[in-house]
């Protein structure tokens, strides 16, 4: 059966400032964004992370599917069962499946195998995606919009004065096991959430300039 297609008018935001600024102000904003590794235990509130995740759910995705899950865990135990499956993981990475020249790239960051970040952050969202819809039907261009969601889930909680890491143990299938999810969800990122420690460090890494990611063909 075919849905028939409903319009209402679009609810356009329009900034209090011209666009430029806007665009200028935001950028601003984005550009103190880092991935961080030491969390402090300061709680976050529940409602902070529901805000964040609702900015999430509204990214575009293929046929409007939203294929995505955000699982937020703040249980000390699940973090503990969680941290220990993903330092297994990573030691198995560290000693034997990365390339020497994976590990020669990863040296700046300074990263091992230990990942106390895992308990430490108040909540880690454990980012799913959807292989079929919860009734088994279609879903399109996961990777894609799955991917956007996360983007926006990491600049809301930016936004929010929160921390955040892209963190990627390979391969996740313990996180599906851990917190129970069903068949048709597979685990696409784990995303510690918190306010930086006090002192926190990060890698003094450069961004690349503008002409060097863009490239223009104006009339
Ligand atoms: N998952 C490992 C290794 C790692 C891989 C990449 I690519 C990074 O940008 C950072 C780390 C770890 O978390 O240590």
């Amino acid at each position: 059966m075919t849905a028939c297609r409903r319009v209402v008018p679009l609810a356009r935001y329009v900034p209090d400032v011209p666009s430029r600024d806007a665009a200028r102000r935001f950028y601003d904003v984005q550009r103190l964004r880092r991935s961080v590794r030491q969390f402090s235990s300061r709680p976050v509130d529940r409602e902070t992370i529901e805000w964040c995740v609702l900015s999430a759910g509204t990214a575009p995705s293929g046929a409007h599917k939203q294929p995505w899950r955000f699982v937020c865990v703040q249980d000390g135990e699940t973090k503990r069962r969680i941290r220990e499956a993903a330092e297994a993981e990573e030691r198995a990475f560290y000693a034997r499946r990365a390339t020497p020249e994976w590990l020669a790239d990863l040296a700046p960051l300074g990263t091992d195998d230990s990942k106390p970040f895992l308990e430490q952050a108040p909540w880690l969202i454990v980012v799913f995606k959807l292989m079929k819809g919860d009734d088994g039907g279609q879903v399109y261009y996961v990777n894609e919009s799955v991917g956007i969601a996360v983007g926006m889930l990491l600049t809301a909680l930016h936004h929010a004065g929160l921390a955040t890491l892209t963190h990627t143990p390979s391969p996740m299938g313990f996180l599906s096991e851990v917190l129970k999810r069903p068949a048709n969800e597979r685990p696409y990122l784990l995303i510690p959430v918190g306010y930086p420690e006090d002192g926190c460090v990060v890698p003094d890494l450069e961004r690349r300039p503008l002409a060097s990611i863009s490239a223009w063909v104006e009339g």
